[in-house]
Protein backbone atom coordinates (compact mmCIF):
# COMPACT_ATOMS: atom_id res chain seq x y z
CA UNK A 1 0.00 0.00 0.00
CA UNK A 2 1.62 3.72 -1.04
CA UNK A 3 1.21 6.72 0.91
CA UNK A 4 -1.55 9.20 1.36
CA UNK A 5 -0.56 11.83 -0.91
CA UNK A 6 -2.42 15.42 -0.85
CA UNK A 7 -2.21 17.62 -3.97
CA UNK A 8 -4.22 18.42 -7.14
CA UNK A 9 -6.39 16.09 -8.95
CA UNK A 10 -3.58 16.05 -11.19
CA UNK A 11 -0.44 15.34 -9.23
CA UNK A 12 -2.33 12.25 -7.45
CA UNK A 13 -2.93 10.90 -11.33
CA UNK A 14 0.94 11.11 -11.48
CA UNK A 15 1.66 9.55 -8.20
CA UNK A 16 -0.35 6.91 -9.25
CA UNK A 17 1.77 6.74 -12.70
CA UNK A 18 4.62 6.22 -10.82
CA UNK A 19 3.23 3.19 -8.83
CA UNK A 20 2.51 1.64 -11.83
CA UNK A 21 6.12 2.18 -12.93
CA UNK A 22 4.98 4.61 -16.01
CA UNK A 23 8.55 6.10 -17.04
CA UNK A 24 7.49 8.25 -19.96
CA UNK A 25 4.35 9.71 -21.20
CA UNK A 26 3.72 10.48 -25.06
CA UNK A 27 1.91 13.64 -26.22
CA UNK A 28 1.11 17.15 -26.80
CA UNK A 29 -0.64 20.02 -24.23
CA UNK A 30 -3.54 21.69 -24.31
CA UNK A 31 -5.30 23.62 -21.84
CA UNK A 32 -7.05 20.67 -20.89
CA UNK A 33 -4.29 18.81 -19.87
CA UNK A 34 -2.15 21.69 -18.54
CA UNK A 35 -2.31 20.41 -15.17
CA UNK A 36 -1.18 16.73 -16.25
CA UNK A 37 1.92 18.89 -17.43
CA UNK A 38 2.67 20.74 -14.20
CA UNK A 39 2.38 17.98 -11.80
CA UNK A 40 4.57 15.79 -14.29
CA UNK A 41 7.11 18.34 -14.21
CA UNK A 42 6.79 18.73 -10.55
CA UNK A 43 7.15 15.62 -9.53
CA UNK A 44 10.02 14.67 -12.27
CA UNK A 45 10.41 11.33 -12.65
CA UNK A 46 7.91 10.85 -15.49
CA UNK A 47 9.59 12.18 -19.09
CA UNK A 48 6.70 13.77 -21.05
CA UNK A 49 8.48 13.16 -24.81
CA UNK A 50 6.89 16.05 -26.95
CA UNK A 51 5.56 14.92 -30.01
CA UNK A 52 4.82 16.84 -33.25
CA UNK A 53 1.32 15.13 -33.54
CA UNK A 54 -1.06 13.31 -31.55
CA UNK A 55 -1.09 10.09 -33.39
CA UNK A 56 2.82 9.61 -33.64
CA UNK A 57 2.06 9.81 -29.63
CA UNK A 58 -0.29 6.78 -30.12
CA UNK A 59 2.30 4.80 -32.24
CA UNK A 60 5.30 5.63 -30.30
CA UNK A 61 3.33 4.55 -27.06
CA UNK A 62 2.24 1.13 -29.62
CA UNK A 63 5.74 0.29 -30.27
CA UNK A 64 6.77 0.50 -26.27
CA UNK A 65 3.59 -1.83 -25.39
CA UNK A 66 4.35 -4.01 -28.04
CA UNK A 67 8.05 -4.29 -27.31
CA UNK A 68 7.81 -4.43 -23.10
CA UNK A 69 4.38 -6.03 -23.08
CA UNK A 70 4.07 -3.30 -20.47
CA UNK A 71 1.42 -0.89 -21.26
CA UNK A 72 2.70 2.36 -23.13
CA UNK A 73 0.98 5.57 -22.11
CA UNK A 74 -0.13 8.59 -24.21
CA UNK A 75 -1.80 12.03 -23.45
CA UNK A 76 -3.78 14.12 -25.02
CA UNK A 77 -5.64 17.32 -24.82
CA UNK A 78 -9.84 16.82 -25.34
CA UNK A 79 -11.12 17.07 -28.18
CA UNK A 80 -9.01 17.33 -31.68
CA UNK A 81 -6.11 16.45 -29.38
CA UNK A 82 -7.71 13.28 -28.70
CA UNK A 83 -9.41 12.39 -32.20
CA UNK A 84 -5.50 13.29 -34.07
CA UNK A 85 -4.60 10.48 -31.50
CA UNK A 86 -7.05 8.15 -32.18
CA UNK A 87 -5.30 6.43 -35.40
CA UNK A 88 -2.71 5.13 -33.06
CA UNK A 89 -4.92 3.95 -30.83
CA UNK A 90 -7.04 1.61 -33.20
CA UNK A 91 -4.28 0.42 -34.49
CA UNK A 92 -2.97 -0.55 -31.10
CA UNK A 93 -6.50 -2.01 -30.40
CA UNK A 94 -6.01 -4.60 -33.60
CA UNK A 95 -2.93 -5.13 -32.81
CA UNK A 96 -3.33 -6.24 -29.36
CA UNK A 97 -0.86 -3.58 -27.90
CA UNK A 98 -1.09 -2.50 -24.10
CA UNK A 99 -1.94 0.95 -24.10
CA UNK A 100 -3.18 3.35 -21.27
CA UNK A 101 -4.35 6.72 -23.44
CA UNK A 102 -5.29 9.63 -21.11
CA UNK A 103 -7.83 12.13 -22.41
CA UNK A 104 -8.41 15.71 -21.29
CA UNK A 105 -12.13 17.13 -20.82
CA UNK A 106 -13.74 20.20 -20.50
CA UNK A 107 -14.48 21.16 -16.64
CA UNK A 108 -16.76 18.35 -15.63
CA UNK A 109 -18.62 21.01 -13.83
CA UNK A 110 -19.41 22.78 -17.01
CA UNK A 111 -20.11 19.68 -19.38
CA UNK A 112 -22.59 20.16 -21.87
CA UNK A 113 -22.23 24.23 -21.59
CA UNK A 114 -20.33 24.81 -24.56
CA UNK A 115 -16.45 24.94 -23.20
CA UNK A 116 -13.95 24.95 -26.23
CA UNK A 117 -12.92 21.75 -27.42
CA UNK A 118 -16.24 19.86 -26.19
CA UNK A 119 -17.91 17.48 -28.17
CA UNK A 120 -22.06 17.90 -27.27
CA UNK A 121 -22.89 15.90 -24.53
CA UNK A 122 -21.16 14.39 -21.71
CA UNK A 123 -20.20 10.78 -22.73
CA UNK A 124 -19.41 12.23 -26.31
CA UNK A 125 -15.73 11.36 -25.67
CA UNK A 126 -15.78 8.07 -24.29
CA UNK A 127 -18.61 7.20 -26.69
CA UNK A 128 -16.17 7.90 -29.48
CA UNK A 129 -13.26 6.18 -27.77
CA UNK A 130 -15.12 2.87 -27.02
CA UNK A 131 -14.47 1.24 -30.77
CA UNK A 132 -10.76 1.47 -29.82
CA UNK A 133 -10.40 0.61 -26.57
CA UNK A 134 -11.56 -1.93 -23.95
CA UNK A 135 -12.38 -0.27 -20.93
CA UNK A 136 -13.26 3.25 -20.08
CA UNK A 137 -13.09 5.70 -17.40
CA UNK A 138 -13.67 9.16 -16.15
CA UNK A 139 -12.43 10.63 -13.28
CA UNK A 140 -15.52 12.81 -11.48
CA UNK A 141 -13.66 12.79 -7.69
CA UNK A 142 -10.49 13.46 -6.69
CA UNK A 143 -10.91 10.01 -4.98
CA UNK A 144 -11.78 8.20 -7.95
CA UNK A 145 -8.16 8.32 -9.26
CA UNK A 146 -6.10 5.47 -7.93
CA UNK A 147 -9.07 3.17 -8.76
CA UNK A 148 -9.28 4.42 -11.78
CA UNK A 149 -5.33 4.16 -12.90
CA UNK A 150 -5.41 0.60 -11.44
CA UNK A 151 -8.04 -0.11 -13.13
CA UNK A 152 -7.17 1.34 -16.74
CA UNK A 153 -3.44 -0.44 -16.17
CA UNK A 154 -5.01 -4.15 -15.15
CA UNK A 155 -7.59 -4.01 -17.66
CA UNK A 156 -4.96 -2.40 -20.62
CA UNK A 157 -2.81 -5.80 -19.96
CA UNK A 158 -4.98 -8.76 -18.61
CA UNK A 159 -6.18 -11.77 -21.28
CA UNK A 160 -5.87 -9.61 -24.50
CA UNK A 161 -3.86 -6.69 -23.95
CA UNK A 162 -5.79 -3.70 -25.47
CA UNK A 163 -5.64 0.17 -25.47
CA UNK A 164 -7.86 1.66 -22.69
CA UNK A 165 -8.73 4.91 -22.22
CA UNK A 166 -9.13 7.03 -19.44
CA UNK A 167 -10.95 10.95 -19.30
CA UNK A 168 -9.20 13.56 -17.00
CA UNK A 169 -11.80 16.57 -16.64
CA UNK A 170 -9.84 19.93 -16.33
CA UNK A 171 -11.23 20.77 -13.27
CA UNK A 172 -10.85 17.26 -11.34
CA UNK A 173 -7.00 17.64 -12.35
CA UNK A 174 -7.28 21.41 -11.05
CA UNK A 175 -9.28 20.77 -7.42
CA UNK A 176 -7.17 19.79 -4.33
CA UNK A 177 -7.40 15.96 -2.64
CA UNK A 178 -6.21 13.36 -1.27
CA UNK A 179 -5.71 9.85 -2.24
CA UNK A 180 -3.80 6.95 -2.15
CA UNK A 181 -2.26 5.76 -4.71
CA UNK A 182 -1.28 1.92 -5.28
CA UNK A 183 0.04 -0.65 -7.87
CA UNK A 184 -2.73 -2.69 -9.60
CA UNK A 185 -2.31 -6.38 -9.56
CA UNK A 186 -1.68 -7.47 -13.07
CA UNK A 187 -4.09 -10.75 -13.88
CA UNK A 188 -2.33 -13.98 -14.13
CA UNK A 189 -2.45 -16.07 -17.35
CA UNK A 190 -5.54 -17.51 -18.65
CA UNK A 191 -5.58 -21.39 -18.31
CA UNK A 192 -7.28 -23.35 -20.79
CA UNK A 193 -9.54 -26.25 -19.53
CA UNK A 194 -7.57 -29.24 -18.18
CA UNK A 195 -10.01 -31.86 -20.25
CA UNK A 196 -8.79 -29.39 -23.77
CA UNK A 197 -5.19 -29.72 -23.15
CA UNK A 198 -5.38 -33.74 -22.90
CA UNK A 199 -7.06 -33.97 -25.79
CA UNK A 200 -5.19 -32.00 -27.63
CA UNK A 201 -2.17 -34.08 -26.44
CA UNK A 202 -4.17 -36.80 -28.05
CA UNK A 203 -4.77 -35.12 -31.21
CA UNK A 204 -1.01 -34.40 -31.53
CA UNK A 205 -0.05 -38.17 -30.65
CA UNK A 206 -2.11 -39.21 -33.29
CA UNK A 207 -0.61 -36.55 -35.93
CA UNK A 208 2.02 -37.73 -38.68
CA UNK A 209 3.01 -33.92 -39.88
CA UNK A 210 2.29 -31.07 -37.27
CA UNK A 211 2.48 -28.02 -38.09
CA UNK A 212 2.80 -24.96 -36.23
CA UNK A 213 1.74 -21.63 -36.84
CA UNK A 214 3.06 -18.84 -34.28
CA UNK A 215 0.73 -15.60 -34.62
CA UNK A 216 1.01 -12.18 -33.02
CA UNK A 217 -0.04 -14.09 -29.43
CA UNK A 218 3.17 -16.12 -29.16
CA UNK A 219 5.17 -12.19 -29.09
CA UNK A 220 2.48 -10.47 -26.99
CA UNK A 221 2.26 -13.65 -24.24
CA UNK A 222 5.97 -14.40 -24.72
CA UNK A 223 5.55 -17.65 -25.27
CA UNK A 224 9.05 -18.02 -27.64
CA UNK A 225 10.48 -20.11 -25.61
CA UNK A 226 7.48 -22.43 -25.51
CA UNK A 227 7.59 -22.47 -29.61
CA UNK A 228 10.79 -23.68 -29.99
CA UNK A 229 10.30 -26.23 -27.17
CA UNK A 230 7.08 -27.51 -28.90
CA UNK A 231 8.66 -27.50 -32.23
CA UNK A 232 11.60 -29.44 -30.83
CA UNK A 233 9.30 -31.95 -29.75
CA UNK A 234 7.16 -32.63 -32.31
CA UNK A 235 9.67 -32.12 -34.94
CA UNK A 236 7.05 -29.77 -36.07
CA UNK A 237 7.96 -27.02 -39.02
CA UNK A 238 7.04 -23.48 -37.86
CA UNK A 239 5.66 -20.91 -39.70
CA UNK A 240 4.63 -17.39 -38.79
CA UNK A 241 2.10 -14.64 -39.49
CA UNK A 242 3.46 -11.47 -39.89
CA UNK A 243 3.18 -10.66 -36.44
CA UNK A 244 4.23 -13.71 -35.82
CA UNK A 245 7.87 -13.00 -36.77
CA UNK A 246 10.64 -13.61 -34.64
CA UNK A 247 8.71 -16.17 -32.64
CA UNK A 248 11.72 -18.54 -34.06
CA UNK A 249 14.72 -17.23 -35.20
CA UNK A 250 14.78 -17.14 -39.17
CA UNK A 251 17.89 -19.55 -38.58
CA UNK A 252 16.47 -22.16 -36.66
CA UNK A 253 16.65 -25.35 -38.82
CA UNK A 254 12.35 -25.85 -37.69
CA UNK A 255 11.59 -22.49 -38.96
CA UNK A 256 9.85 -22.17 -42.32
CA UNK A 257 9.04 -18.50 -43.09
CA UNK A 258 5.87 -16.59 -43.49
CA UNK A 259 3.05 -18.79 -43.57
CA UNK A 260 0.53 -16.86 -45.12
CA UNK A 261 -1.29 -18.54 -47.90
CA UNK A 262 -0.38 -17.42 -51.56
CA UNK A 263 1.78 -14.39 -49.86
CA UNK A 264 4.17 -17.65 -48.62
CA UNK A 265 7.05 -18.83 -50.30
CA UNK A 266 6.37 -21.93 -52.93
CA UNK A 267 8.66 -23.85 -50.87
CA UNK A 268 6.54 -23.08 -47.70
CA UNK A 269 3.73 -23.69 -49.53
CA UNK A 270 4.18 -26.76 -50.33
CA UNK A 271 5.14 -27.80 -46.89
CA UNK A 272 1.54 -26.39 -45.76
CA UNK A 273 -0.42 -28.40 -48.23
CA UNK A 274 1.39 -31.48 -46.63
CA UNK A 275 -0.05 -30.93 -42.80
CA UNK A 276 -2.32 -33.44 -40.95
CA UNK A 277 -2.50 -31.14 -37.95
CA UNK A 278 -2.08 -27.33 -37.71
CA UNK A 279 -1.51 -26.04 -34.14
CA UNK A 280 -1.73 -22.27 -34.42
CA UNK A 281 -0.77 -20.46 -31.78
CA UNK A 282 -2.36 -16.82 -31.15
CA UNK A 283 -3.14 -16.11 -34.55
CA UNK A 284 -6.29 -14.54 -35.59
CA UNK A 285 -6.41 -15.65 -39.38
CA UNK A 286 -6.89 -12.37 -40.82
CA UNK A 287 -6.83 -11.47 -44.15
CA UNK A 288 -3.48 -10.56 -44.53
CA UNK A 289 -1.89 -13.11 -41.99
CA UNK A 290 -3.50 -15.87 -43.86
CA UNK A 291 -2.69 -14.13 -47.28
CA UNK A 292 -6.22 -13.47 -47.95
CA UNK A 293 -7.46 -16.85 -46.52
CA UNK A 294 -5.56 -19.08 -49.17
CA UNK A 295 -3.72 -20.92 -46.13
CA UNK A 296 -4.90 -24.09 -47.06
CA UNK A 297 -7.33 -25.25 -44.43
CA UNK A 298 -6.14 -28.52 -42.56
CA UNK A 299 -7.18 -31.50 -41.60
CA UNK A 300 -7.39 -30.98 -38.57
CA UNK A 301 -6.66 -27.70 -36.71
CA UNK A 302 -6.10 -26.91 -32.86
CA UNK A 303 -6.51 -23.40 -32.36
CA UNK A 304 -5.05 -21.76 -28.89
CA UNK A 305 -6.30 -18.05 -28.44
CA UNK A 306 -6.76 -15.78 -25.83
CA UNK A 307 -9.88 -14.31 -27.01
CA UNK A 308 -12.29 -16.56 -27.97
CA UNK A 309 -13.94 -14.45 -30.56
CA UNK A 310 -11.08 -15.08 -32.65
CA UNK A 311 -12.14 -19.08 -33.27
CA UNK A 312 -14.36 -20.94 -35.83
CA UNK A 313 -13.85 -17.53 -37.99
CA UNK A 314 -12.75 -18.47 -41.14
CA UNK A 315 -10.91 -21.78 -40.35
CA UNK A 316 -13.35 -24.06 -38.39
CA UNK A 317 -11.02 -25.47 -35.27
CA UNK A 318 -10.83 -29.16 -34.14
CA UNK A 319 -10.36 -28.03 -31.08
CA UNK A 320 -10.43 -24.60 -29.46
CA UNK A 321 -8.07 -24.02 -26.59
CA UNK A 322 -9.30 -20.84 -24.74
CA UNK A 323 -6.31 -19.49 -22.84
CA UNK A 324 -2.91 -17.33 -22.67
CA UNK A 325 -0.69 -18.58 -25.28
CA UNK A 326 2.26 -19.41 -23.09
CA UNK A 327 0.27 -21.24 -20.05
CA UNK A 328 -1.43 -22.96 -22.70
CA UNK A 329 2.04 -23.97 -24.48
CA UNK A 330 3.47 -25.11 -21.12
CA UNK A 331 0.50 -26.97 -20.18
CA UNK A 332 0.85 -28.52 -23.63
CA UNK A 333 4.88 -29.78 -23.10
CA UNK A 334 3.74 -31.01 -19.76
CA UNK A 335 1.27 -33.03 -21.16
CA UNK A 336 3.57 -34.28 -23.89
CA UNK A 337 6.54 -35.10 -21.22
CA UNK A 338 8.74 -38.35 -23.06
CA UNK A 339 7.74 -37.18 -26.65
CA UNK A 340 10.26 -36.61 -29.38
CA UNK A 341 9.43 -36.81 -33.16
CA UNK A 342 11.95 -36.34 -35.66
CA UNK A 343 11.14 -33.66 -38.22
CA UNK A 344 8.77 -34.48 -41.26
CA UNK A 345 10.09 -32.04 -43.51
CA UNK A 346 12.63 -31.01 -45.47
CA UNK A 347 12.41 -27.58 -46.81
CA UNK A 348 13.98 -26.99 -50.15
CA UNK A 349 15.10 -23.37 -49.78
CA UNK A 350 15.28 -21.36 -53.01
CA UNK A 351 17.72 -18.82 -54.58
CA UNK A 352 15.66 -15.32 -55.12
CA UNK A 353 13.75 -14.50 -57.77
CA UNK A 354 16.10 -12.43 -61.07
CA UNK A 355 15.98 -8.84 -60.69
CA UNK A 356 17.13 -6.13 -62.51
CA UNK A 357 20.63 -5.55 -61.98
CA UNK A 358 20.72 -1.94 -62.17
CA UNK A 359 17.68 -0.78 -60.33
CA UNK A 360 17.03 -0.93 -57.01
CA UNK A 361 14.15 -3.71 -56.79
CA UNK A 362 12.74 -4.24 -53.33
CA UNK A 363 13.47 -7.60 -52.27
CA UNK A 364 16.95 -6.77 -53.27
CA UNK A 365 17.10 -3.29 -50.47
CA UNK A 366 15.17 -5.76 -47.93
CA UNK A 367 18.16 -8.13 -48.11
CA UNK A 368 20.73 -5.23 -48.19
CA UNK A 369 19.37 -3.97 -44.61
CA UNK A 370 18.94 -7.43 -43.21
CA UNK A 371 22.28 -7.87 -43.79
CA UNK A 372 23.59 -4.09 -42.21
CA UNK A 373 21.06 -4.52 -39.17
CA UNK A 374 22.62 -6.39 -35.64
CA UNK A 375 20.61 -9.40 -35.32
CA UNK A 376 18.93 -8.08 -33.04
CA UNK A 377 18.05 -4.59 -34.22
CA UNK A 378 14.43 -3.46 -33.89
CA UNK A 379 12.45 -3.06 -37.23
CA UNK A 380 8.90 -1.41 -37.76
CA UNK A 381 7.33 -1.17 -41.03
CA UNK A 382 4.61 1.14 -42.78
CA UNK A 383 1.74 -0.02 -44.64
CA UNK A 384 2.16 -0.08 -47.85
CA UNK A 385 4.60 -1.43 -50.87
CA UNK A 386 7.79 -1.57 -48.62
CA UNK A 387 5.61 -3.24 -46.04
CA UNK A 388 4.74 -6.36 -47.92
CA UNK A 389 8.44 -6.90 -49.25
CA UNK A 390 9.48 -6.40 -45.43
CA UNK A 391 7.24 -9.79 -45.01
CA UNK A 392 10.25 -11.98 -46.64
CA UNK A 393 13.09 -9.74 -43.80
CA UNK A 394 14.41 -12.46 -41.60
CA UNK A 395 13.82 -11.86 -37.57
CA UNK A 396 16.09 -13.49 -35.27
CA UNK A 397 14.93 -12.43 -32.05
CA UNK A 398 10.95 -11.77 -30.42
CA UNK A 399 9.13 -8.69 -30.31
CA UNK A 400 11.90 -6.94 -32.53
CA UNK A 401 9.66 -6.71 -35.71
CA UNK A 402 6.78 -4.07 -35.70
CA UNK A 403 4.69 -3.65 -38.97
CA UNK A 404 1.05 -2.43 -38.98
CA UNK A 405 -0.90 -5.52 -40.25
CA UNK A 406 -4.74 -5.45 -39.09
CA UNK A 407 -5.63 -1.97 -38.90
CA UNK A 408 -2.49 -1.29 -41.44
CA UNK A 409 -2.20 2.62 -40.50
CA UNK A 410 -0.19 4.11 -42.72
CA UNK A 411 2.56 6.58 -40.53
CA UNK A 412 3.34 4.00 -38.15
CA UNK A 413 6.97 2.79 -38.88
CA UNK A 414 8.34 6.67 -38.27
CA UNK A 415 7.34 7.10 -35.18
CA UNK A 416 7.30 3.58 -33.73
CA UNK A 417 11.04 3.47 -34.10
CA UNK A 418 11.21 6.55 -32.10
CA UNK A 419 9.19 5.00 -29.21
CA UNK A 420 11.49 2.08 -29.96
CA UNK A 421 14.78 3.79 -29.61
CA UNK A 422 13.48 5.86 -26.92
CA UNK A 423 13.31 2.54 -24.52
CA UNK A 424 15.85 0.52 -26.12
CA UNK A 425 18.59 3.08 -26.61
CA UNK A 426 21.25 0.67 -26.59
CA UNK A 427 19.65 -1.27 -29.54
CA UNK A 428 19.74 -0.80 -33.26
CA UNK A 429 16.43 0.73 -34.51
CA UNK A 430 15.59 1.34 -38.22
CA UNK A 431 12.55 2.34 -39.55
CA UNK A 432 10.67 1.21 -42.95
CA UNK A 433 8.67 3.35 -45.07
CA UNK A 434 7.40 4.37 -47.96
CA UNK A 435 6.66 8.18 -49.35
CA UNK A 436 3.65 8.22 -49.38
CA UNK A 437 3.35 7.35 -45.45
CA UNK A 438 6.59 9.75 -45.11
CA UNK A 439 4.56 12.73 -46.12
CA UNK A 440 1.78 11.69 -43.39
CA UNK A 441 3.96 12.40 -41.03
CA UNK A 442 7.68 13.12 -41.70
CA UNK A 443 7.70 16.13 -39.52
CA UNK A 444 7.93 13.47 -36.77
CA UNK A 445 11.28 13.71 -37.54
CA UNK A 446 12.27 17.07 -35.35
CA UNK A 447 11.57 14.58 -32.57
CA UNK A 448 14.18 12.18 -33.66
CA UNK A 449 16.81 15.36 -34.46
CA UNK A 450 15.61 16.92 -30.94
CA UNK A 451 16.15 13.87 -28.82
CA UNK A 452 19.63 12.71 -30.79
CA UNK A 453 18.11 9.14 -31.31
CA UNK A 454 20.54 7.67 -34.03
CA UNK A 455 17.21 5.96 -36.08
CA UNK A 456 17.71 4.68 -39.68
CA UNK A 457 14.95 5.75 -41.43
CA UNK A 458 14.52 4.11 -44.52
CA UNK A 459 12.23 5.58 -47.47
CA UNK A 460 11.83 3.86 -50.06
CA UNK A 461 10.67 6.22 -52.45
CA UNK A 462 9.27 5.58 -55.57
CA UNK A 463 7.06 8.90 -56.29
CA UNK A 464 3.88 7.16 -55.61
CA UNK A 465 1.44 5.73 -53.58
CA UNK A 466 2.78 2.32 -55.43
CA UNK A 467 0.95 -0.63 -54.13
CA UNK A 468 -2.49 1.47 -54.96
CA UNK A 469 -1.03 1.92 -58.43
CA UNK A 470 -0.33 -1.85 -58.69
CA UNK A 471 -3.73 -2.68 -57.77
CA UNK A 472 -5.17 0.21 -60.26
CA UNK A 473 -3.10 -1.58 -63.07
CA UNK A 474 -4.22 -5.32 -62.22
CA UNK A 475 -8.08 -4.21 -60.91
CA UNK A 476 -8.59 -1.46 -63.29
CA UNK A 477 -6.89 -2.24 -66.29
CA UNK A 478 -3.77 0.39 -65.51
CA UNK A 479 -6.25 3.55 -65.11
CA UNK A 480 -3.98 5.21 -62.66
CA UNK A 481 -5.68 7.93 -60.41
CA UNK A 482 -4.03 9.89 -57.04
CA UNK A 483 -1.62 7.44 -57.17
CA UNK A 484 1.16 9.67 -58.26
CA UNK A 485 3.53 12.51 -56.01
CA UNK A 486 5.50 15.21 -57.41
CA UNK A 487 9.27 15.22 -56.37
CA UNK A 488 10.43 16.76 -53.57
CA UNK A 489 14.02 18.31 -52.89
CA UNK A 490 14.75 16.17 -50.00
CA UNK A 491 18.52 18.52 -49.87
CA UNK A 492 16.25 21.18 -48.70
CA UNK A 493 13.77 19.28 -46.82
CA UNK A 494 15.77 17.55 -44.97
CA UNK A 495 18.59 20.31 -44.63
CA UNK A 496 15.16 22.45 -42.73
CA UNK A 497 15.06 19.67 -40.47
CA UNK A 498 18.16 19.51 -39.55
CA UNK A 499 18.54 15.80 -40.53
CA UNK A 500 21.63 13.96 -42.35
CA UNK A 501 20.62 12.45 -45.59
CA UNK A 502 21.66 9.97 -47.59
CA UNK A 503 20.69 9.32 -50.99
CA UNK A 504 21.07 6.17 -52.79
CA UNK A 505 19.77 5.88 -56.78
CA UNK A 506 21.65 2.40 -58.14
CA UNK A 507 21.81 -0.95 -57.13
CA UNK A 508 25.29 -1.09 -56.89
CA UNK A 509 25.60 1.44 -53.39
CA UNK A 510 23.04 0.21 -51.72
CA UNK A 511 25.04 -2.66 -49.11
CA UNK A 512 27.64 0.44 -48.44
CA UNK A 513 25.07 2.92 -48.03
CA UNK A 514 22.79 0.87 -45.69
CA UNK A 515 25.65 0.29 -43.53
CA UNK A 516 26.88 3.61 -42.80
CA UNK A 517 23.55 4.72 -42.30
CA UNK A 518 23.29 1.82 -39.63
CA UNK A 519 26.50 2.90 -38.13
CA UNK A 520 25.41 6.98 -37.69
CA UNK A 521 25.12 7.64 -34.13
CA UNK A 522 22.84 10.64 -34.91
CA UNK A 523 19.19 10.43 -37.26
CA UNK A 524 19.83 9.51 -40.59
CA UNK A 525 17.20 9.73 -43.22
CA UNK A 526 18.36 7.52 -46.21
CA UNK A 527 16.43 8.19 -49.52
CA UNK A 528 16.32 4.60 -51.66
CA UNK A 529 14.98 5.45 -55.18
CA UNK A 530 13.40 2.17 -55.58
CA UNK A 531 12.17 1.07 -59.08
CA UNK A 532 8.89 2.38 -59.50
CA UNK A 533 8.07 -0.76 -61.71
CA UNK A 534 8.84 -3.03 -58.83
CA UNK A 535 6.57 -5.25 -57.28
CA UNK A 536 6.97 -6.46 -53.85
CA UNK A 537 8.10 -10.48 -53.83
CA UNK A 538 5.31 -11.62 -51.79
CA UNK A 539 2.99 -9.93 -54.33
CA UNK A 540 4.67 -11.43 -57.15
CA UNK A 541 4.40 -14.92 -55.87
CA UNK A 542 0.31 -14.34 -54.67
CA UNK A 543 -0.61 -12.89 -58.00
CA UNK A 544 1.96 -14.70 -60.49
CA UNK A 545 -0.67 -16.45 -62.19
CA UNK A 546 -2.63 -13.60 -63.26
CA UNK A 547 0.37 -11.37 -64.33
C1 LIG B 1 -3.85 6.38 -42.85
C2 LIG B 1 -4.00 5.58 -44.09
N1 LIG B 1 -4.51 6.16 -45.21
C3 LIG B 1 -4.64 5.44 -46.35
C4 LIG B 1 -4.27 4.13 -46.39
C5 LIG B 1 -4.42 3.33 -47.71
N2 LIG B 1 -3.11 3.04 -48.26
C6 LIG B 1 -2.50 1.86 -48.04
S1 LIG B 1 -1.01 1.74 -48.74
C7 LIG B 1 -1.15 3.26 -49.43
C8 LIG B 1 -0.05 3.81 -50.29
C9 LIG B 1 1.29 3.75 -49.63
O1 LIG B 1 2.20 4.51 -50.38
P1 LIG B 1 3.69 4.61 -49.93
O2 LIG B 1 3.77 4.94 -48.50
O3 LIG B 1 4.43 5.50 -50.85
O4 LIG B 1 4.19 3.12 -50.05
P2 LIG B 1 4.48 2.28 -51.39
O5 LIG B 1 3.27 1.42 -51.61
O6 LIG B 1 4.73 3.23 -52.51
O7 LIG B 1 5.69 1.48 -51.03
C10 LIG B 1 -2.35 3.87 -49.08
C11 LIG B 1 -2.77 5.21 -49.49
C12 LIG B 1 -3.75 3.56 -45.20
N3 LIG B 1 -3.36 2.30 -45.11
N4 LIG B 1 -3.61 4.32 -44.09
MG1 LIG C 1 5.61 5.06 -52.54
Amino acid sequence: MGDEVKGRGADILVECLVHQGVERVFGIPGTHVLAVYDALLHEGSIEAVLTRQEASAGFMADACGRITGEPGVCLATAGPGLTSMVNGVAEAFVESSPMVVLGGAVPYHTFGQGYYHELRHLDDQIAFMRPFTKWQGRAERVDDIPDLVAEAFSEATRDRPRPVYLELPKDIMEEEGEAEPRRSERASRKRAKTSDVKEAGTLIHQSERPLILAGGGVQISGAWEEVRALAETLGAPVATTITGKGSLPADHPLHLGLGCGLLAMQEVREILLQMDLLIALGCRFDEIGSGGWTLPAPDKLIHVNVDREEFNRAYEATLSLEGDVKAVAQDLLKSLKGLRKKPWFELKSQPPPQEDKNTIGLGKAVRALREALPRDAIVTCDSGNSQVAMFDFDVYEPRTYLSPTGFNSMGFALPAAIGAQIIRPERSVAAVFGDGAFFMNGMELLTAVERHLPVSFFLFNDGSYGILKFYQDFMYEGRRTSVEMPPVDMQSFTKGLGIDLLTVETAREVSQVFHEAVQNDSPVLVDVRVDPKAKAPPLERAYRPQF
